[in-house]
């Protein structure tokens, strides 16, 4: 049998290629991966050695040619096949290794040129892949270094690859080159060409003129968002860190679709927080967020706010969970429960809790990313795509429009419910006090009607809205939202403003003694 590794990623490569070798596979290899092999001291033909051709034009031109596209493409079972491969003394290749030049990672850079990327569009490792796939009865391709390991098994333990396994790889490799290709389409046709900038880094549009979301799939799911639906999880070829589809399953029940779902509500809003914070989900919405001295204390302020609807929540946390945490959650009936990391005696309670999905995501350095830079959403036969949400708002972006100024107290009350808003369903009215969301109205057709649900679930809770800031997602079309919500306590109050009627509001948030302040953005969430 022989192999052919040619590949940019070389991790894991030398200890594959030694497995091969020591199943007594023959081994060729391109260039730079020839050299790292042979520098390991395996016996490895160079593919120039083996056309008779040097590598030319830079590498652009290194495995394109009949004997190595021969070597794939033959048909095995064909005696005409087999004779044109004597007739020109042209051996089979039997496993082919590639993965591709890092077209993907070299355009997410910043700076990237033109030239960058196209120096960086794989021919000949694509061209290959497709014949081996093509003729995958005969070839195992492996395109990823995740492929290796059960290659090898198969070999130690058949002396030959399984008819499966090969054509779940040549299923596999259609996928990748498919991706690879969406993502140079994607790049090129989100260029605005500009002759005297060819040699920069060109200026690119968010949508290009075809939608190619090339997304990897990760796993099926036992059903979508109802038991009659089917559905399955796919990433982005490039995950932006800290995002939900990085994170490490620990212990549990698998991941369904909701809880997928919720867990990245409650991931994307604990994130925004610099101090222990926790955020609890519940069908899409937070019902309780707070922060705290650690992460004890933040998850019983989050879970006061809304103990009813808690049951059953996903839990995240921007803190390791910790024993003291663990001891008080485990208490709860939780779905998920999310934590940058967990201490061996958090991880020893939730132990016997077998259903518990236990989630570890690390935490973005720096500044939190928005993990999704697109979102998509059908629609009939259409997609709409736009860019995240992902608008912070800084204390110097607040405009005072009341007479009343605010306290320090209350604008960090504010600032926090507004957090906690823009990641609550439309219409969104959020009252929150010392860190503590204290009622929470989601959902509602009409703003009137989400300002009276928070004030109801705050009474419900035993929480009193005394002196509470209060977060309108969106503007107050009239007085009316306005005056519920200080009837119930609130003392100041952030919405965007922009309404025809802002000066009706803003008389009666004066004429109330409550301090009022503009974000000028809006946080609609569907
Ligand atoms: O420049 S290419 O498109 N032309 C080729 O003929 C070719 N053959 C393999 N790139 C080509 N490759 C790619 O080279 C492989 O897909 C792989 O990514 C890389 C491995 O090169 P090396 O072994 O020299 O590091």
């Amino acid at each position: 049998m022989t192999a052919l590794l040619s590949v940019s990623d070389k991790t894991g490569i030398v200890e594959f290629a030694q497995a091969l070798h020591a199943q007594g596979v023959r081994l060729l290899s391109t260039g730079g991966t020839a050299r790292l092999l042979a520098g390991s001291g395996l016996p490895v033909t160079e593919v120039a050695d083996h056309i008779g051709f040097p590598e030319m034009l830079d590498g652009r031109v290194k495995t394109l040619h009949p004997r190595i596209h021969g070597g794939l493409l033959a048909r095995r079972d064909l005696p005409a096949h087999m004779a044109a491969l004597t007739e020109h003394a042209i051996p089979t290749i039997d496993i082919l290794c590639v993965n591709l030049y890092p077209f993907e990672a070299t355009v997410a850079q910043p700076g990237c040129t033109l030239a960058d990327a196209i120096e960086n569009i794989d021919i000949g490792g694509p061209a290959m892949v497709r014949s081996g796939a093509k003729n995958w009865k005969d070839v195992a391709v492996l395109s990823d270094a995740s492929q290796y390991a059960q290659v090898v098994d198969e070999l130690k333990a058949q002396g030959r690859v399984s008819l499966a396994t090969k054509f779940a790889l040549s299923v596999a490799a259609f996928n990748r080159i498919a991706q690879y290709d969406a993502a140079i389409s994607d790049y090129l046709s989100s260029i605005t060409f500009d002759e005297n900038q060819i040699n920069g880094a060109p200026a690119r549009t968010l949508f290009p003129a075809q939608s190619n979301p090339a997304f990897i799939k990760v796993q099926d799911l036992r059903y979508g968002e109802n038991a009659h639906q089917q559905a399955a999880l796919y990433r982005d070829p490039q995950p932006v860190p800290g995002s939900i589809v990085t994170g490490q399953q620990l212990q549990g029940k698998e991941l369904s679709y909701n809880n997928i779902a919720d867990a990245d509500a409650a991931w994307e809003c604990v994130k925004q927080f610099d101090a222990p914070a926790c955020v609890i989900v519940k069908h899409a919405n937070p019902c309780g967020v707070a922060v705290g001295q650690d992460a004890a204390e933040a998850y019983a302020k989050a879970f006061q706010t809304d103990p009813t609807s808690a049951f059953g929540g996903i839990i995240a946390l921007n803190r390791p969970l910790d024993g003291a945490a663990a001891e008080q959650i485990v208490k709860q009936f939780v779905e998920v429960l999310m934590a940058p990391a967990f201490t061996p005696e958090a991880l020893e309670i939730f132990k016997p809790k077998t259903n518990v999905r236990l989630l570890q995501i690390a935490l973005p350095e720096g500044a939190p990313a928005c993990a999704n830079r697109l979102e998509y959403k059908r629609v009939g036969s259409g997609l709409l795509i736009q860019s995240a949400d992902d608008h912070a708002l800084a204390l110097a972006d607040l405009k005072v429009v009341t007479h009343k100024q605010p306290t320090p107290e209350q604008l960090q009350d504010l600032l926090f419910a507004w957090k906690v808003a823009k990641f609550v369903k439309s219409n969104a009215i959020v009252f929150c006090k010392d860190g503590q969301t204290r009622g929470v109205g989601a959902g509602q057709m009409s703003r009137l009607d989400s300002a009276r649900i928070a004030s109801i679930k705050a009474q419900h809770a035993g929480l009193s809205l005394d002196g509470t800031a209060v977060a309108s997602d969106a503007f107050f079309p009239f007085r009316d939202g306005l005056d519920v919500v200080i009837d119930h306590g609130a003392s100041c109050v952030i919405q965007p403003g922009g309404s025809m009627r802002d000066q009706e509001v803003i008389d009666a948030a004066n004429e109330r003694g409550v301090v009022m302040v503009f974000s000028g953005v809006r946080h609609f969430r569907h």
